[in-house]
């Protein structure tokens, strides 16, 4: 008898993700993806501030090892919880499941970062409303086109350090196109350091997510 390991595991992750999305019916829950470095602890400590005048936010921060990022974001005076997966390259449900309970009450929004990677991330469920995936500028054009599951898979992307587009041979509008030839309906907000106002447009538009979903 032959056995599909993958599709089993996925299987398995998909039925405790459903389980969490139920905890999860009154939040706004965002799985944040991208490569090491993207940026995706740096966009958090842009939009949680805004989103902390209005909502409660909490963050499950996955790292392969370190508490770092979790420092980083309870330095904003949110709750954050760390899971480490020791060599894991990605974030599963069951880890999601067994840190929930750390956060007591449950948030209005939470974001949780995912493990450093375009691959597998994008393969598993966390019970999440959507995927944010960001990408930098300093990975190249290419990235979108090789790594196609994970934009597939996300409701918006976030293409992060426009600020290094002088420095670098980036053409962002085609990155654009290439995105939305893979997902067209995506959201894409273009964010930098010293550019403030994109990283708002992304805080209303996560506000604007949850008040949809509680409407
Ligand atoms: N120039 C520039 N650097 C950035 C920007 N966002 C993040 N970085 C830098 O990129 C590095 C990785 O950021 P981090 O948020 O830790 O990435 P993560 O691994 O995806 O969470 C840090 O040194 C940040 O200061 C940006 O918009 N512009
Ligand atoms: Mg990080």
């Amino acid at each position: 008898m032959k056995v599909d390991v993958k599709t089993h595991v996925l299987e398995n992750n998909r039925t405790q993700a459903n389980m969490l999305r139920e905890k999860f019916q009154d939040i706004l829950v965002v799985n944040m993806t991208g490569s090491p470095g993207a940026g995706k602890t740096t966009v958090l400590e842009q939009v949680i501030p805004d989103l902390h005048k209005e909502y409660s936010i909490a963050v499950i921060e996955g790292d392969v090892q370190t508490s770092r990022d979790a420092e980083r974001i309870a330095d904003l005076g949110v709750e954050a919880v760390q899971i480490n997966t020791m060599g894991g390259c990605h974030l599963d449900a069951k880890m999601v499941a067994g840190c929930i309970d750390d956060l007591g009450k449950l948030p209005d929004i939470l974001f949780i970062e995912n493990i450093g990677n375009l691959v597998c991330p994008a393969e598993y469920d966390l019970g999440e409303d959507f995927k944010v995936t960001v990408l930098s500028v300093p990975e190249g054009e290419d990235k979108p086109l090789k790594y196609p599951g994970m934009f597939r898979n996300s409701k918006a992307v976030i293409i992060n350090k426009v600020d290094l587009l002088p420095h670098m041979d980036y053409d962002i509008e085609k990155v654009e196109d290439e995105i939305k030839g893979i997902q067209p309906h995506i959201e894409i907000f273009r964010i930098g350091k010293n550019t403030r106002e994109s990283s708002a447009l992304l805080a209303d538009w996560l506000a604007a997510c949850l008040k949809k979903k509680r409407a």
